[in-house]
């Protein structure tokens, strides 16, 4: 399995070919929109959400609501794009407008504008802008299906926004970055639930299960850093208060009193819930500016002012939910194979009643 996306925040369209779904894998088209729209909400996003209905236009690889195995394509419609077509579009006659010069540390502007050799850091921010995870998340919601028919669920939470753990801190401390023109990070978490024991493998580092997701996972603009399983424990505790014993219940089944592993050992899904937690950073684009210096005056200025959003932690769990199902799918596809969903699900069926064995 495969996938790329194209589109800028601004563009005509955000786009996106995943490759390797199986086909007569049946796409409820409502749920891939539920995900845009989860996506779009969270406390704490900016404008341009009132502006998108983010909908996918899937334009290959499904017929009458069924893939057949070729690569999906799809669209996402930028509607914002009417009002930026002439700064945008690729055949845009007003490029300098909304020229983008006093670069905003943490985002890619300055680094994306040395390494290009770009004079203006709008060729830059707009493919970084965070736009971008509405394709991750039509992949991800395609991916969510394929895993749902193999008894794989996926979820996500707010653990914190700003190291507070309460819903009514979190909103007090999101309304005080709204008022002073500032963002907030925070921590989240995505769980897979009925995973088969034996996806991944220890035998090599790219097939170890945290290969297939971790990267994916980081690679989620704003993710600081990614764990698996109770790090605190683990990194605090003795090894024998913190592995998870295994035990026999009463029909001689193996079993465990404790998920600190997160679901993965040796490389290899163990049958518990897969829990990974996230640490997001605050977005980049601070309404009341940073200090920072102009690439065109070579002064010392503000920071420029893009609008963006004072916290993404909820939206991101949505995009981290979708990247979750992208890695596992791939995972699941590389241990499982098949290629239409009756044989997959059989080979599925087989791996959980061989584990029954044990
Ligand atoms: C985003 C769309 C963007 C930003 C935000 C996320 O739209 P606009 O730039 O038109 O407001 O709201 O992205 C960032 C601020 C960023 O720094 O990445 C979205 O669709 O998620």
């Amino acid at each position: 399995m495969r996938y790329l996306t194209a589109g800028e925040s601004h563009g005509k369209a955000l786009m996106g070919i995943l490759e390797g779904i199986p086909a007569n894998l049946q796409i409820d088209f409502g749920f891939v929109d539920a995900e845009l729209k989860r996506r779009q909400g969270g406390y704490g996003r900016g404008g341009r959400m009132v502006i998108e209905s983010d909908k996918a236009d899937f334009i290959a690889g499904i017929r009458g609501g069924v893939t057949t195995g070729a690569p999906i394509g799809f669209l996402v419609h930028n509607k914002d794009y009417e009002n930026w077509q002439d700064i945008m579009g690729a055949e845009a006659t007003k490029t300098d407008e909304r020229k983008l010069t006093a670069v905003r540390p943490g985002h890619a502007d300055l680094g994306g504008c040395i390494k290009y050799n770009q004079k203006d850091a709008r060729n830059i921010l707009e493919r970084a802008s965070a736009r971008e995870t509405a394709a991750r998340v039509v992949i991800g919601a395609v991916c969510k299906q394929y895993l749902s028919q193999l008894g794989v669920t996926i979820s996500g939470k707010v653990l914190t926004v700003g190291g507070e753990s309460q819903r009514e801190n979190q909103r007090e401390k999101i309304n005080q970055a709204l008022s002073t023109g500032d963002t907030l990070g925070g921590t989240l978490e995505v769980r897979a639930k009925g995973m088969p024991i034996g996806i991944g493998s220890h035998i090599a580092s790219e097939q170890r299960l945290e290969y297939s997701i971790f990267a994916l996972l980081a690679a989620i603009p704003a993710v600081k850093s990614v764990s698996v399983g109770n790090v605190e424990a683990y990194t605090t505790q003795f090894g024998s208060q913190t592995h998870d014993a295994l035990y026999l219940d009463k029909s001689k089944k193996i079993v465990r009193k404790t998920n600190n592993a997160g679901g993965i050992e040796g490389g290899i899904s163990n049958g518990e819930d897969i829990i990974i937690t996230l640490g997001l950073k605050p977005i980049p684009s601070v309404p009341s500016g940073l200090p920072s210096v102009d690439i065109e005056t070579k002064k010392e200025a503000r920071s420029a002012i893009e609008r963006g959003d004072a916290c993404v932690v909820e939206a991101a769990s949505v995009v981290a939910e979708a990247t979750l199902a992208i890695g596992l799918a791939q995972a699941m596809m590389d241990t499982i194979g098949g290629d239409y969903m009756d044989e997959v699900k059989q080979r599925v069926k087989q791996k959980r009643e061989s584990a029954k064995l044990w």
